[in-house]
């Protein structure tokens, strides 16, 4: 900023200092214009989101286009408030986009659709840059908008109509009551159904799940996440269990045996058989049970909380 000193002042040569919200600027002076100085700050920008997430009802044969999205309960962005229609349902001609859909429109099975999704920041003068955006658990494209909005798209491959069923999770798990529990129904790698659920003893359904075989994916924090095959092709119920990082033995709780086994089997005195169990003794995630994970779930029965 350019400041100038009015009639019958001058700035003083020596000890002139520019301070605004606390922040102390550099000020240079020209001596072509002594009644003038120039105060400079740098402000660092900081980044306000990173990964935003969405979920969308996946196009399936003969439905109409839903434009319902949700988003995490925490999540610093929200549909844009100032577009006509922030979600759009794009038909695909290959990697092009053909035409938008109306909301009579109906998918048709095999074509592929682009979702996208106009955010703006949740807080006024904040500014949305996400580097990664993921729709239905899938990554997607981050599209730049102007000012401080953008968007998200993801193409799905609209899926034959098919019949369908309930699938109802029952979820055992551990630590907190209230941290969500995501469900999702994968094939191929690409989620096909989320959800997410609460409780230590938690049940969730999926009320119309396509018949058809599914890897279910069961994640919380501080737990592993565990994989189960599903086959739907009827009303559908399973159980599953999620523990802690560092439950070796797959009781709920993090004890000094649980880093005992870790132990042994890193050694080769004893191998783990169980490919969850080893799942959960591999804490820093690295593909292999070694001295150092051991070391660590014996430091979280210590309350060092090494893990969580
Ligand atoms: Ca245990
Ligand atoms: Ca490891």
């Amino acid at each position: 900023m350019t400041l100038d000193a009015v009639d019958g002042y001058a700035f003083d040569d020596i000890r002139i200092n520019v301070f605004e919200n606390g922040n102390h600027y550099t000020v240079t002076k020209d001596a072509s214009f002594p009644k003038r100085i120039t105060a400079r700050y740098s402000y660092l920008c900081t980044e306000l989101v990173y990964i935003a997430s969405a979920t969308v009802t996946a196009p399936v044969a003969g439905a109409k286009p839903d434009y319902t999205v949700t988003f995490p309960d925490d999540a610093g962005y929200k549909l844009h408030p100032d577009f006509e229609s922030p979600v759009d349902w794009i038909e695909m001609n290959g990697n092009t986009e053909s035409r938008t859909l109306s909301a009579d429109d109906k998918f048709e099975a095999g074509k592929k659709y682009r979702v996208k999704i106009w955010l703006a920041p949740k807080t006024e003068n904040e500014y949305l840059w996400l580097s990664y955006t993921f729709v239905n658990g899938n990554q997607g494209t981050w599209i730049r908008a102007n000012g401080n909005s953008g968007g998200m798209a993801y193409v799905f491959t609209c899926e034959e109509a098919g019949e369908k069923y309930p699938l109802s999770v029952s979820i055992r798990s551990f630590l907190s009551e209230t941290q969500p529990i995501t469900v999702q129904l994968m094939q191929k790698g690409v989620v096909k159904y989320t959800g997410t659920c609460t409780g230590a003893r938690a049940t969730y359904e999926f009320p119309k799940v396509i018949k058809g075989s599914y890897t279910m994916r069961i994640s919380k924090k501080n737990h592993v996440t565990r994989d189960y095959s599903v086959t739907v092709s009827g009303e559908t119920s399973r159980s599953a269990k999620i523990c802690p990082v560092g439950d070796v033995n797959l009781n709920g709780n993090v004890q000094s045996n649980d880093a005992m086994l870790a132990y042994r089997h890193a050694s080769g005195k004893s191998q783990l058989t169980d490919s969850y169990a080893i799942k959960c003794a591999d804490v820093n995630g690295n593909g292999t049970v070694q001295a150092n994970d051991a070391m660590q779930i014996y430091r979280q029965t210590l309350g060092k909380h090494s893990l969580f």
